[in-house]
């Protein structure tokens, strides 16, 4: 019986994973902004997988605040948020914002997303970038373990028409790409500018602003959008999260489109 169960895994995941070795969209982390936006995009009908080098999918949010589970919206949310089964208790004194419980938000975008159509892909990380002819093409991936050890192990590579860096905080892997490549990013100053303090109503508005593409092929959402144009952070509202995956999906499907 046990080589049934171990040959029912290793054939099941070899098949998912083969599968999407050659994709319309690869997320770089399962964050709130990469969660919506895998969302949309399989929605829509496009192939999309998200890679997570942690276990567990929802990056920021399953931590609430210092550890307290709950998290802040703006009311503008309620009906999008009900429609994801999430449930919004209204902040007292003011009409303005709710909180929800923030495992049961992580575990409704990570639901919502995977059954619309994504794949998440955990404990892989994404090391770098596949770039060809002056587009990104995709991604190179090892197992987390591997990096975190510092191992001499080769990668393996994603084909991908698109790109989104939802990695959050640093935006460490467009960072990472912009250096290697020795190339200029779609900013003010051609690099990468730097997460600003906190200033949350500024970084809740400036992390949409920000949701863009930075190099043909390559788009950035939520933190990782505002460490790369230089705006300041937001703690934990996630409005901003939200309406960044949204509008990253709408640009990665006009590209979509387009190419
Ligand atoms: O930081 P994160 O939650 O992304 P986000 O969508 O949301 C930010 C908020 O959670 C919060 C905030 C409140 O408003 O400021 O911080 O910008 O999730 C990013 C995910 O990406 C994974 C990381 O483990 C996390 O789960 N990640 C980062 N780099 C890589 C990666 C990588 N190179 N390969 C794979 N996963």
């Amino acid at each position: 019986m046990e080589h049934l169960i171990s040959s029912a895994i290793i054939d099941r995941y070899f098949a998912k994973l083969k599968a999407y070795l050659k994709i319309d969209c690869a997320i770089v982390g399962s964050g709130p902004s990469g969660l919506i936006c895998g969302y949309y995009l399989a929605k829509a009908g496009y192939k999309t997988a998200i890679f997570e080098r942690r276990l567990k999918p929802g990056g920021g949010i399953t931590g609430g605040a210092m550890l307290f589970n709950e998290i802040v919206f703006p009311s503008s949310l309620i009906e999008f948020l009900t429609q994801f089964g999430i449930r919004t208790v209204r902040v007292s004194g003011t009409d303005d914002f709710v909180t929800a419980d923030s495992v049961e938000v992580a575990s409704a975008l990570t639901y919502q997303a995977v059954h619309a159509g994504a794949v998440i892909f955990n404990g892989i990380c994404v090391e770098d970038l596949l770039m060809k002819e002056g587009r990104i093409a995709g991604l190179v991936i090892n197992w987390n373990e591997v990096l975190q050890n510092g191992l001499h192990v080769d990668p393996l590579m994603i084909e991908s028409k698109t790109v989104l860096d939802a990695g959050g905080h640093d935006a460490e892997l467009t960072a990472k790409f912009a250096r290697k490549a020795g190339i200029k990013l779609k900013t003010k100053t051609g690099g990468i500018m730097g997460e600003k303090p906190m200033w949350a109503e500024e970084g809740e508005k400036s992390t949409v602003d920000n949701t863009s593409s930075v190099f043909p092929g390559l788009f950035v959402s939520g933190m990782a959008a505002n460490g790369v144009h230089g705006s300041f952070r937001m703690g934990p509202i996630f409005g901003g999260m939200i309406y960044s995956g949204q509008k990253a999906a709408e640009l990665i499907i006009e590209e979509l489109e387009r190419i």
